[in-house]
C-alpha cells in the first residue's frame, strides 16, 4: 500500500509538472486491480485541489489505436472539468511533456446509471464530435497495459464540439459509419471511420457500464462519455497558432488552437 501511494504521487506531480517519469511495471509488479486504485487517488488528488470529475473516456476502443499503443484491452478512466477546453480555445502545450490528439465521438450520460444494477439502461441521447488530448506521463510514452491504467489511461484534455440529437442524427445516417477527419494546420492528419470504435460508437456505451461496474466507477447523469478514437493519435502541434480540427461526417467541427507565450 506504501508503494501504492509513492506510485500515486510520483505521477500525480509528473502531470502537474509535465516531466515525464519511467513506467511504473519496470521497476516493480502491478495488477490490474492495483493500477484502478492508483487511478482513482490521483484523479481524487484533483478533486482534492478543487477540480471536478465531469466524464469517463475509453481506450483502445479501435484497433488503429491498440496497434499504435502495442496493447489490446479497452480500458477506462475519468476526465476532469479541469482538462475541458472550449471549442475554438486555444492551450498552452507547455502544460503537457509531449501531447497527442485523438479524434473522437462524445456522448453525454441523461440518467443516473447503478453499475451495479443489471437492470440500469445507460441512456445517452445526445452526440457530439470531441478531440482529446492524451499526454503519457511515462517517458517516450510507453507503457504497459496496467502502466496506462495507473496513469488515468494518459487523459489530459478533451474538446466537445456542439451536441445533437443522437435520434436526428440515425435518422439520416449510420452512428457506426461516419467518416471522421482530423486536420493539423489544413492538412489531414488521420482519417478513420466510427466504425473503427468497437463495431459502432453506440457499443462504448454499454462497455462503460460494464467496466464501471469492474474498476469502481460512478455513473452519474450528466457525465461525458468519450467512446474512444477513431484514428491512431497525432502529435499535438506546439507552434502557438498552430490549429487542431476534427469532422466527424454529419456532425459540426470541433477545434482547438495552440497558444502560449512563445511568439
Ligand atoms: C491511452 C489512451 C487511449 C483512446 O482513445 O484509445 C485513448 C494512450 O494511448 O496513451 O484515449
Ligand atoms: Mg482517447
Amino acid at each position: 500500500m506504501n508503494d501504492i501511494h509513492r506510485i500515486v504521487e510520483m505521477l500525480d506531480s509528473a502531470a502537474t509538472d509535465a516531466s515525464p517519469v519511467d513506467q511504473v511495471t519496470s521497476r516493480m509488479p502491478l495488477t490490474l486491480e492495483q493500477a484502478y486504485a492508483v487511478q482513482h487517488r490521483l484523479v481524487a488528488c484533483r478533486v482534492q485541489r478543487g477540480d471536478t470529475v465531469s466524464g469517463v473516456k475509453l481506450g483502445f476502443t479501435s484497433r488503429a489505436k491498440a496497434e499504435q499503443m502495442g496493447v489490446s484491452d479497452v480500458i477506462i478512466g475519468s476526465v476532469t472539468e479541469g482538462m475541458c477546453f472550449a471549442n475554438g480555445s486555444s492551450v498552452d502545450p507547455a502544460r503537457f511533456i509531449h501531447p497527442r490528439v485523438e479524434p473522437e465521438v462524445a456522448f453525454r450520460l441523461d440518467v443516473d446509471v447503478d453499475p451495479g444494477d443489471p437492470n440500469a439502461v445507460p441512456v445517452v441521447t445526445q452526440v457530439a464530435p470531441a478531440l482529446e488530448v492524451i499526454d503519457s506521463r511515462y517517458r517516450n510514452f510507453s507503457f504497459t497495459l496496467e502502466d496506462v491504467v495507473a496513469d488515468n489511461t494518459s487523459a489530459a484534455g478533451y474538446v466537445l464540439g456542439p451536441w445533437i440529437s443522437l435520434e436526428e442524427v440515425r435518422a439520416r445516417r449510420d452512428l457506426a459509419n461516419l467518416g471522421v477527419v482530423l486536420e493539423i494546420d489544413g492538412e489531414i492528419a488521420e482519417t478513420g471511420s466510427t466504425a473503427a470504435i468497437l463495431g459502432d460508437p453506440l457499443r462504448a456505451v454499454a462497455a462503460v457500464k460494464r467496466m464501471a461496474r469492474a474498476h469502481g466507477f460512478a455513473l452519474p447523469a450528466g457525465i461525458v462519455i468519450l467512446a474512444g478514437a477513431a484514428t491512431a493519435a497525432a502529435p499535438l502541434p506546439v507552434t502557438p497558432g498552430s490549429y487542431v480540427e476534427a469532422t466527424v461526417e454529419g456532425f459540426g467541427r470541433v477545434s482547438v488552437s495552440i497558444g502560449g507565450d512563445h511568439g
